[in-house]
């Protein structure tokens, strides 16, 4: 049997990553932090099978910034692949904590390659890169060979993230890969990412619970795709025999806007916007309601304005291939949290 040790597993990736990989038959090891509520209710459905004999999940506590603790674990375990997808991975925080934020980021990278190294074990690695690293574009659409210009504290720490694999793998021969992979997202995805902060409250709205939203820049692009066909490619950069780095992406672009818009649509909800910039807003066209305002708290000191990724390297070394683009993505997205609110037992995505 096969044995994986993800970090991150309780976040959104960590949990569609070790769904995927229970169902090939792989014993999954992953890493969880110590904290006074509960955090693992991505994962609790495949916790609850393993009670009842049908699953091989097994949880040890540890965090990215204490080398002994992930020394010690890699070395009991003897994982044949670790997936490293632990990150304080919010690029707004991380103008708040950056420090912290190249601990568990940077460092916390570092730490497992040289974890791997000195034990000698036979393990391979993958690295939750990002197109972040492109901040200020410098080619569009992105590829593997785009040169990075990082705009935030998180994608500074993510650039070291990626070039000490780079460098582990040429120094030592380690089996040590990045998925370089654009904004995914799922009915999963944390509430404060813009997705699912969109969604959410446009289910609530549409149910009468909550009056308006509020957002940052609303004209900012991304390439959004959906986060269990990415997690398909980590995996299939490990079955490869050569480590390499991948662009991960749908190679569409969209605005915040777009998605605002599609998503109140969902609800029969048609949005006009008014006034510029901060003063902006958007209104229900039925009811002149404004339902989306700006608010200064969600700017960021330095914005990423634009990313649209191009995956022909995947498909044509892996053969991978997104299956969901926007518009199914918004539909999947808004319809989850409309019955999440609609549905007390519904479970999200499951
Ligand atoms: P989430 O924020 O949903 O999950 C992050 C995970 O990391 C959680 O399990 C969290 O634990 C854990 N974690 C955070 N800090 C530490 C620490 N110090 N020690 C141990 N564990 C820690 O992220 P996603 O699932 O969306 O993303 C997975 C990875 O991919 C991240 O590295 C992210 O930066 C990267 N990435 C994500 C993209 C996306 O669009 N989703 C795109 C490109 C890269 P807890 O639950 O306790 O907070
Ligand atoms: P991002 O995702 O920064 O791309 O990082 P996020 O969803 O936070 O922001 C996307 C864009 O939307 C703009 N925006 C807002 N963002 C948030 N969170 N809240 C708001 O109210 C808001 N209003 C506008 C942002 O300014 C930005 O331009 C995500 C994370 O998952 C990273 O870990 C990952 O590496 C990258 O995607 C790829």
């Amino acid at each position: 049997m096969k044995k994986a040790l993800i970090t991150g597993i309780t976040g959104q990736d960590g949990s569609y990553l070790t769904e995927l990989l229970l169902a090939k038959g792989y014993e999954v090891h992953g890493i969880i932090r110590r904290a006074s509520t509960f955090n693992t209710h991505r994962i609790d459905h495949l916790y609850q099978d393993q009670l009842e004999g049908h699953s091989q999940m097994i949880l040890h506590y540890g965090d990215m910034t204490d080398s002994s603790n992930l020394n010690r674990l890699i070395e009991k375990i003897q994982p044949s692949e670790i997936y490293n997808l632990a990150a304080q991975s919010h690029v707004q925080v991380s103008f708040e904590v950056p420090e912290y934020t190249a601990e568990a980021d940077a460092i916390g990278v570092l730490r497992i390659l040289d974890a791997i190294k000195e034990t000698g074990i036979d393990a391979r690695f993958y690295q939750a890169s990002t197109s972040e690293l492109y901040g200020q574009v410098m080619e569009v659409p992105q590829t593997e060979t785009t040169p990075f210009y990082p705009r935030s504290p998180y994608a500074v720490a993510k650039l070291y993230g990626f070039w000490i694999v780079k460098n582990y793998r040429e120094s030592y021969g380690l089996h040590a890969s990045n998925g370089i992979l654009f904004n995914h997202e799922s009915p999963r995805r944390g509430e404060t990412f813009v997705t699912r902060k969109i969604t959410m409250a446009v289910a609530r709205i549409s149910r009468g619970q909550q009056k308006c939203l509020y957002m940052g820049n609303i004209n900012a692009r991304r390439d959004w795709g959906y986060a269990p066909d990415y997690v398909e490619m980590m995996w299939m950069m490990l079955q490869q025999e050569t480590p390499d780095d991948y662009v991960v992406a749908t190679n569409e672009m969209h605005t915040v806007r777009e998605f605002i818009e599609k998503s109140f649509a969902r609800v029969d909800i048609e949005i006009v916007w008014e006034g510029e910039e901060v003063n902006e807003v958007g209104k229900n066209k039925a009811t002149g309601d404004i339902v989306v305002r700006m608010d200064e708290r969600y700017y960021r000191p330095c914005e990423v304005e634009q990313l649209l990724g191009d995956p022909s390297k995947a498909k044509r070394q892996l053969g991978w291939e997104p299956t969901v683009k926007f518009e199914e993505l918004v539909q999947i997205m808004t319809d989850g949290d409309l019955r999440l609110l609609d549905d007390p037992n519904y479970e999200v995505g499951f």
